[in-house]
């Protein structure tokens, strides 16, 4: 697969690929409206079949309010949750609730800080059978970080130096992907703190995985959830995949980058 395809490109005589995709949510009554009519507005100028799952953990700002009330007019559907349950357990939730006929199922922050516009991209890798997880990533030529301070650049560098053993993605502890519901079975994906992708990364039987660069951007508006406890869970959830590791073979798991070039 190379940038140069067209996006969306599964525009073969074949049936788009069904997919639904979770996005977490926790006071993000500022900017999920746009992001809803974003990405739906994207599925219909790309013929996507996708469906939205928000997970609201009973947002104090009405989040999930919002998203009921759109629910009329949009392909979204919103999981309400009693209270701050956390972001990984919120995605695992979301994909126990989304429709059973999706055959791909993926994650998405509600900030704006996942690029959209690439999401046709990951579609169409999932769709070509070449591919059982597409990750959105800041780590490979084309993608990027605008933004951020360099204290969460170093953060970022830090957690990702820390799990590399385990995979050969470069951009680890990305949120943001596409997966393939097969390659899901049978995979115990702990619910501990922010890094559900990570769960994936390494523990899902995905055969290749495609990373499709985006320019990661810092949220415009809404609060940070991300603090000093995610950070002790992020290791706590590493230190129990390097154990796991220890006693399985690790999944198969080469990846590509969406530029074509061979990572692993
Ligand atoms: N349902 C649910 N969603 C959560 C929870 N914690 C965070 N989220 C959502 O998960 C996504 C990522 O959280 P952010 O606060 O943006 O974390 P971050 O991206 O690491 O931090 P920033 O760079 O400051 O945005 C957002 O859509 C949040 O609303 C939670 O406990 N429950
Ligand atoms: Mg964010």
């Amino acid at each position: 697969m190379s940038d140069g395809q067209p996006a969306g490109s599964a525009a073969t005589a074949e049936a788009p690929l069904k997919f639904s995709i979770v996005i977490p949510t926790y006071n993000e009554a500022g900017g999920i409206e746009r992001l809803i009519v974003t990405l739906s507005d994207l599925f219909k100028a790309n013929g996507l079949d996708g469906e939205l799952i928000v997970v609201d953990d009973n947002s104090p700002d009405g989040t999930g309010a919002i998203v009921d009330r759109l629910g009329a007019d949009y392909p979204v559907r919103c999981l309400h949750r009693p209270g701050k349950m956390g972001l990984s357990s919120g995605v695992i939730d979301g994909w126990k609730f989304a429709r059973p006929d999706s055959q791909a199922l993926g994650a998405i922050d509600a900030d704006f800080s996942h690029d959209p516009a690439v999401i046709p991209k990951m579609v169409a890798a999932l769709q070509s059978g070449g591919y059982g997880l597409a990750i959105g990533s800041r780590y490979v030529p084309g993608g990027g970080i605008k933004n951020w301070p360099l204290r969460r650049r170093v953060t970022s560098l830090v957690a990702i130096a820390l799990a590399k053993p385990l995979t050969p993605v470069n951009d680890i502890t990305s949120g943001y992907f596409l997966v393939k519901r097969d390659a899901l079975q049978g995979v115990e994906l702990d619910p501990i703190g922010f890094k559900i992708g990570l769960e994936v990364i390494a523990k899902a039987h995905y055969g290749r995985a495609l990373e499709v660069p985006y320019v990661f951007q810092d949220r415009a508006v809404g609060q940070s959830k991300l603090n000093s406890g995610e950070i002790a869970n992020y290791l706590r959830q590493l230190g129990r995949i390097y154990a796991l590791r220890l006693k399985l073979k690790p999944p198969g798991g080469a990846a590509d980058s969406a530029a074509g070039k061979k990572m692993a």
